[in-house]
This record gives C-alpha cells, structure tokens and sequence, in this order.
C-alpha cells in the first residue's frame, strides 16, 4: 500500500534468471502485489523469482505486450500497475518516484522517461534514442503531446488502463498505451528515471532485427492509432504535463499544467522526495507475505 492506493506491479521475463533476483529485491516495500510472466523462459526465471517472493505466471505465447496482458489479468483488485522489466535496466527503488503524482491525484499515467533522467552510457544505444524521440515527436504532431521517452518503468491506475483497452501483443505496447492515453486525454505525466546496462545478453535494442522489428511495430502503432481518432478535446490535452527536473519558465516543457509542479520543485527520481517516503504505510506487502512464508516453512 502507497498512502492510499493498493499497487501491483507487473514484470514481464524471458530467460532473465541471472537478473530477476535482483530486481525484486530492490522493490520498495510498498507494492502489494508482484507478478512475474514468465514467458516461455527456457532458464530458470521463474524459479528465481518464486524464492524471492514473486507469484509467478505463464504466458507461453512470446511477446512483452503478451506477457503485460497476462500479469494484468493475473493481478488482484490493486488501484495502480506498476511495469517494470526484468533485465535490471531500470532501478526499482524509483518506484516511489513514480507512484507521487497519482498519489497527489496529478496524474492517471506516469511515464518514466530515461531521456529526463539518467541513462548510464551504453545503456540506452543511439537507434533506440533516435527511434523514440522520432515516436515522440510524431505523437506530438498527431496527438498534441509531449513525451520524451517511451520508457518500459511506468506506473498507471487501473481504471485508465481498463479505459485504454490495451491489445498490442509486442513492442507496440509502450508507444501504444502513451497514445492512447493522449486520444482519450487522460493525465499523462513523465518523471525522469536512471537506466542502466541489462544484465544479460541483449535481445532487442542491440540486436539489428530486434530494432528494426521494434521500430516498425512503434512507428505503425503511431500511424494506426492517429488513423483510428482525432486528439482528446484541448481542454484535457491541457492537463498533460511533463515534470522537468530543471523546469525552465517559459520553456515549451513547463507550460501551463506544469505550473503547480514548478511552483513545488520538480521531481527528480534519483532523489525520492522525503515526503514520498513517509507515505510508505504498514500495510501488508508481497514482501512481508515472502518473509512470513520463509519463517513458516
Ligand atoms: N525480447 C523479449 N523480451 C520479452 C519477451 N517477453 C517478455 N520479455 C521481457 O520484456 C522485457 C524487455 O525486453 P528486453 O529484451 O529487455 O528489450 P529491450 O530493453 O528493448 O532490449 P535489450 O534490453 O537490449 O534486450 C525484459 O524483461 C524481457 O525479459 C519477448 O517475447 N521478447
Ligand atoms: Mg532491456
């Protein structure tokens, strides 16, 4: 429990055993329910995550977008779904970074964006760059919104997810769920977070065919999706806002929504707000659940 609000969160893997360890490890203690998809893992993925606290799934039809849908489907009656991978790129312990504007009732979706944070080097490659800030700048011309990344460490409320009606079985479902979240106008928000190299060997951002394929698949969702509907009304495209962790008056990433969050600070996900912290409440957690199994057997 995070203040209010029951969190799940989903962990798509495949073949991710020398890292799944410790990525739940690292999830604060807020998190009520987890769920790892195991994904047709040929290692011992789903092992490793089963010690470590996690329910674990199965969705033998490959596909990130595939395995997304199954741990939704497979999570209780949670408030927010928190996406995280499975390869240690991103840092799990700047959930609470994530989780702020919809406690603050800011936000329906919070994008975490590795473009405002920091990308250790080599993590994110330049195709992947140059392919995501071409997404985001095609979601702008199309939907009127500005992203700057489209991050798989994202968090989102339940009711908006249901609302999106989610249905890319790939790489299509990050682009697809920022689009659709702008067609429908609902309050997108981006904080900046760490990334880092994968653990493991790369199967998509650093192979040819996992970048070409991934691009195609982004690119088209874009197109499909402008084709399917014209932007949200202004009014609620207005409530769109980007936190900037040096916000800049005037600047195009702090107009109008942006002001109550400039008039705050900016949010900066290396450096959990103190407050956020606080609102970790004792409510029971997966981990409490894992370490009560653990002294039981
Ligand atoms: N590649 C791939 N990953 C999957 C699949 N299903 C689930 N995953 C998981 O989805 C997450 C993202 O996949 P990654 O392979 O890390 O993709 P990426 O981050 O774009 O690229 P690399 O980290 O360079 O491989 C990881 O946790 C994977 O284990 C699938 O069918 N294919
Ligand atoms: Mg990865």
């Amino acid at each position: 429990m995070y203040e209010h609000l029951r969190i799940g969160v989903v962990i798509p893997a495949l073949d991710e055993e020398a890292s799944i360890g410790r990525v739940l490890a690292d999830i604060p203690d807020v998190a009520e329910e987890v769920v790892v998809v195991d994904n047709g893992s040929t290692d011992g993925t789903a092992d490793v995550a089963r010690r470590h606290g996690a329910r674990v799934v199965s969705e033998p039809r490959r596909g990130y977008g595939a395995a997304c849908l199954a741990g939704i489907a497979a999570l209780g009656d949670v408030d927010v779904v928190v996406f995280l991978d499975a390869d240690y790129s991103d840092r799990p312990e700047e959930m609470l970074s994530l989780l702020e504007p919809l406690w603050r009732d800011r936000a329906d979706l919070v994008v975490g964006s590795r473009v405002r944070g920091l990308a250790a080097p080599g993590s994110l490659t330049m195709p992947q760059r140059f392919g995501n800030a071409l997404a985001c700048a095609l979601i702008r011309l199309f939907f009127g919104v500005t992203y700057t990344d489209l991050g798989p460490f994202r968090a989102i409320r339940r009711r908006a997810l249901t609302r999106l009606d989610m249905s890319d079985r790939d790489y299509g479902w990050t682009v697809q769920m920022q689009v659709r979240a702008a067609r429908l106008g609902l309050r997108s928000v981006e904080v900046p977070v760490s990334y880092r190299r994968r653990v493991g060997r790369s199967k998509i951002s650093g192979t040819v065919r996992g970048v070409i394929g991934a691009g195609t698949k982004i690119l088209s969702t874009i197109f499909l999706e402008a084709l399917r509907g014209k932007r949200a009304p202004r009014a609620s495209a207005e409530a769109h806002v980007n936190l900037s962790r040096e916000p800049r008056p005037g600047h195009s990433e702090t107009r109008p929504g942006a002001r109550a969050v400039a008039n705050e600070g900016p949010v900066d996900a290396r450096a959990p707000q103190p407050d956020a912290l606080r609102q970790v409440t004792s409510a029971p957690t997966y981990k409490r659940h894992a370490r009560n199994r653990a002294h039981t057997s």
